[in-house]
């Protein structure tokens, strides 16, 4: 069986009473945290360009953190970070794409110029897509996010030859699937509303993107991802 094929196993989330790993020893490591859509992106990226032996994951429990992490890693205190040839680097979004321009394995941005824009543009849109779609929450979130994703479907078709954003898997996947699986599972368990009701495009590319086993292993439990939605988000339903 081909390494990639193996079940990679996670190591156990660092709370307060963890030891430090060594910082700057020139090993890669990956600062995450398994539920955390930010940290799902690179992780995602690290995945798909075959980079599980080259990027190692050190899980922070965030509920329980590590000081050290604060005061020796990254001073932000949030995950995801990239401790890489000597420094920290944090922000999901630009660590995509700093794997994906640093390490070897498959790119994740197209060359096709009209790609590469378009891309651009989506990712540019990503943040106020998912705050647009945390803040429906508070009110008709059926009504309210039904714009987001009849302006998602709309972008999926802008290329046909494939399923995905830019037609092929890219960046722009990366940066949208872990909140769209998230709100996807919410509004389904929570609001009894499947998103991808007279959304063929969007239904496709879940359908897609849940082939790709490199995100399909940073998924996160449904029920895991509902309790914490109305724990944090939702404290009426
Ligand atoms: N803009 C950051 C956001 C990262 C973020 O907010 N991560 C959360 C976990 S999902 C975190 O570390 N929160 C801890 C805190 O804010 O103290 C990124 O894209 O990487």
């Amino acid at each position: 069986m081909a390494t990639a094929a193996l079940k990679e196993i996670l190591p156990p989330s660092l709370t307060s009473v963890s030891e430090q790993p060594p910082l700057f020893d020139g090993t890669t490591r990956l600062y995450t945290s398994y539920t955390c859509p930010f940290a799902q992106r690179v992780w995602i990226t690290r995945n798909y360009k075959g980079l599980q032996e080259k990027i190692k994951l050190v899980a922070i429990d965030l509920g329980d953190r590590p000081a050290w992490y604060k005061e020796k890693v990254y001073p932000e205190n949030k995950v995801p970070s990239l401790e890489h040839n000597g420094k920290v680097i944090g922000e999901s979004l630009d660590l995509i794409k700093y794997v994906d321009a640093n390490f070897e394995g498959p790119s994740l941005v197209p060359s096709d110029p009209a790609k590469k824009e378009f891309g651009k543009k989506l990712v540019s849109e990503v943040d106020s897509v998912t705050r647009e779609l945390y803040s429906a929450l508070k009110g008709d979130a059926i009504q309210q996010t039904s714009s987001v994703f009849d302006s998602l479907e709309n972008a999926l078709g802008k290329f046909d030859d494939g399923p995905f954003f830019l037609g092929q898997f890219s960046w722009v996947d990366i940066a949208y699937i872990p909140f769209i699986e998230r709100f996807q599972v919410v509004l389904a368990d929570v609001f009894k509303h499947d998103i991808t009701e007279g959304r063929p495009k969007l239904r496709a590319w879940i359908e897609e993107v849940n082939k790709i086993d490199a995100y399909a292993r940073t998924r996160t439990d449904p029920k895991e991802i509902v309790e914490l939605f109305k724990k944090r988000f939702l404290p009426q339903q």
